[in-house]
């Protein structure tokens, strides 16, 4: 594997970063994943306007330009012949010393992996996951904006651990006043009575490109689709529950908190996206070769 860090490209066993590095030191950082599917970069604008954004928002200057990270982006994948994978694309506030501040890192670190990745096995797919609400709550926004897609993922592995403690294959997190935000990776959708609703940003969740592409392909499909606040008991009583995220594409959900999902097996709704997703992935996307 080539993994591409600051300009050039390093076999696995020598793509090294600093112990100096603040991405390593306080998770001083953002970072973007991102799906290849089928040879082509899925939502590769949205994913470097996200980044973008992110830099901006903690104050970080990315150490190249957009265009100059798109190309670095294809040309790892090139590197890697990787035709469907998965990309990491990481920008550290780069090597300083032990003090946390920032203005000792005179430039950011870039590296790039393109590799693969499934998040859950196939089975799951198809039956559908168990999910747990866990004790550890959404970083509040005022906090740190669940937006910034940081290096700071603590939270959201503290949620990973205590689902798993508790046999689930997924955590759904509330935020500071109890209302659903997210999951550890995922956002996550509610289907009640042919309505589907999702929680907004403001309620603590990351800006989410997959949740946006179901969002506009629900209201393609002529579905009414809503953006509220959603408490545990909405999860409890929901006819169909699913999950969305790069890494996780669209997986459904059957279990609640030992609550049977609508008849305990994946819904039609979630079918339906799924293909339409699916769908869309296949047929869209930046060509890595031309
Ligand atoms: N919420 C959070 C907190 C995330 O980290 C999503 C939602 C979904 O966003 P996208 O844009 O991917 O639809 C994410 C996704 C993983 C993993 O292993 C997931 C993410 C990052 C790193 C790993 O599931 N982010």
């Amino acid at each position: 594997m080539k993994i591409f860090i600051d300009g050039a490209f390093y076999d696995q066993a020598d793509a090294k970063i600093s112990v100096f590095d603040h991405g390593l030191l306080y998770g001083d950082g953002v970072f973007e994943g991102i799906r290849v599917y089928n040879g082509r970069v899925f939502l590769m604008e949205e994913h470097l306007d996200r980044l973008a954004d992110s830099a901006k928002a903690i104050l970080l200057k990315l150490p190249l330009s957009l265009a100059e990270i798109r190309e670095a982006t294809l040309e790892t994948c090139r590197q890697n012949n990787l035709r469907d994978g998965y990309i990491r694309l990481v920008v550290t506030r780069g090597v300083g010393n032990l003090g946390l501040s920032p203005d000792k890192c005179p430039k950011a670190t870039i590296f790039i992996i393109a590799d693969t990745i499934q998040l859950y096995p196939e089975k799951f797919y198809e039956e559908g996951l168990r999910v747990v609400t866990v004790p550890s709550q959404r970083i509040p926004p005022a906090a740190l904006s669940p937006a910034v897609k940081s290096l700071n993922y603590l939270n959201n592995i503290m949620a990973k651990i205590e689902c798993q403690q508790a046999g689930a294959q997924e955590a759904i997190m509330l935020n500071h006043e109890g209302y659903v935000a997210e999951c550890s990776g995922d956002n996550v959708f509610v289907v009640k009575k042919g309505v589907i609703t999702t929680p907004p940003i403001w309620a603590g969740a990351l800006g989410g490109l997959t949740r946006s592409c179901v969002i506009t392909l629900a209201k393609q499909a002529g579905r009414d689709l809503r953006e509220s606040m959603l408490t545990r008991y909405d999860l409890f009583v929901a006819d169909e529950i699913f999950l969305t995220g790069t890494a996780a594409e669209v997986v459904p959900v059957v279990d609640v908190d030992g609550r049977s999902i609508g008849n305990g097996k994946p819904g039609p709704v979630s079918g339906d996206l799924t293909r339409r997703f699916r769908e869309l992935t296949r047929t869209s996307g930046v060509a890595i070769y031309s």
